[in-house]
């Protein structure tokens, strides 16, 4: 009889919509106004930063259509390797063989880290609205650029899942680098496959670890193949599913476990707001159009979906408040706004 019952009520949930508002961007703004929605939780991937210049891994002009594995420096095995799965190049295995392509694949990214050469994006910075707004549970973040940072979110707030390249440590034996130190080395001893930087040296050379002498060092970067954070599973333990009324899912292709998981980890009538230029998730259970009750799809660019909801949520002013802090192209927009007070493709 119980069996039957609960069945009864699943059903019943599944034929109406989990949010007593609708299934949309501004749907999604009612229910923070309502105060129901106390707690937010981001899940953000490299979508969030390419308004910030960074390209991301899989769309046009990312790593999977731009990696020429002939220009590295390896094998003709770990060659073969890269063309057949492109994220081999990002690999503890072919790293622990060969340090040099993943330094010099991430030459031009480690050098315009340390020179701050991207800065934050809308997107960035209303996450960290919700916090000064007191909404934000958690920023789970897949990115290793640091553009979370400069909004000075607090360090506890920020879970960074697959690591940083703002800090420097030895693969093998864990010890750690200085940054200017690092990245001296690899101005020094790292080919530029790109071609833009008339100083590298022809061919690489390894940088070994002062204390364990193994070509170990590079960005405290997750590579694939290796464990998460211990702070990610501490982090999802504490959050996940009670602290969380809304999760919003923005810039990622959900394709790199575990961290594709989270929107599967908040109750079942938690809503999930997702923001990416494609439909993602489906094998994870995100729902799309009428099959929805509680997932809510944007197909725009992220920096635009969240400058229409803080124009609904009355957060304009505190997002101008570090408009010298953003990219370019969030200022303009931001600018933009000001002028015409319309977002690109939310006109009415
Ligand atoms: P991904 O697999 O490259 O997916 C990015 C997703 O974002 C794609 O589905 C795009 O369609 C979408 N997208 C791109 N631009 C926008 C935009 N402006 N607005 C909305 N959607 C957009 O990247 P994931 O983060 O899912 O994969 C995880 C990898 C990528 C992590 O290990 C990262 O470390 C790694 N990565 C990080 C960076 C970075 O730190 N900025 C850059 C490139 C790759």
């Amino acid at each position: 009889m119980n069996g039957y019952k609960g069945n009864l009520i699943r059903i019943m949930e599944n034929q109406q919509s989990l949010l007593d508002f609708p299934l949309t961007v501004d749907g999604v703004a009612s229910y923070i106004l309502s105060g129901k929605c106390q707690k937010i939780a981001f899940l953000t991937g490299a979508g969030v930063s390419v308004g910030a210049g960074i390209p991301d891994f899989r769309s046009p002009g990312g790593m999977y259509d731009t990696l020429k594995p002939e220009l590295l420096t390896a094998t003709k095995e770990q060659r073969d390797m890269m063309k057949s799965d492109p994220t081999y190049v990002v690999n503890k295995r072919l790293f622990q063989a060969n340090q040099l392509c993943y330094l010099e694949l991430r030459r031009p990214f480690i050098l315009g880290i340390a020179e701050t050469k991207w800065k934050a994006t809308i997107t960035h910075w209303f996450i960290a609205t919700c916090h000064k707004k007191g909404l934000l549970t958690r920023l789970y973040t897949q990115n290793i650029d640091g553009l979370d940072f400069q909004t000075k979110l607090p360090e506890d707030k920020i879970v960074s899942v697959h690591g940083t390249m703002g800090l420097i440590g030895c693969e093998d034996c864990g010890a750690n680098c200085s940054v200017e130190e690092f990245n001296n080395k690899v101005k020094r001893n790292i080919k530029d496959i790109y071609k833009l930087d008339p100083t590298a040296p022809a061919e690489s050379t390894p940088i070994p670890c002062e204390t364990c002498g193994k070509n170990g060092l590079k960005p405290r970067t997750v590579l694939y193949g290796s464990r998460l954070p211990d702070r990610f599973f501490q982090s999802i333990s504490t959050d996940f599913p009670q602290n969380v009324d809304l999760i919003i899912v923005a810039g990622t292709s959900l394709t790199v476990s575990p961290a594709n998981e989270l929107p599967c980890l908040v109750s079942e009538k938690t809503p999930r707001l997702l923001v990416n230029r494609e439909p993602v998730g489906k094998e994870l259970g995100i729902k799309y159009g009428t099959s929805s009750t509680r997932d809510i799809y944007s197909n725009k660019e992220c920096d635009l979906v969240f400058l229409y909801l803080a124009s609904k949520l009355g957060w304009i002013e505190d997002l101008k408040e570090n408009i010298h802090e953003m990219a370019p192209l969030s200022q303009q927009l931001l600018r933009e706004f000001e002028e015409k007070k319309i977002v690109p493709g939310f006109e009415q």
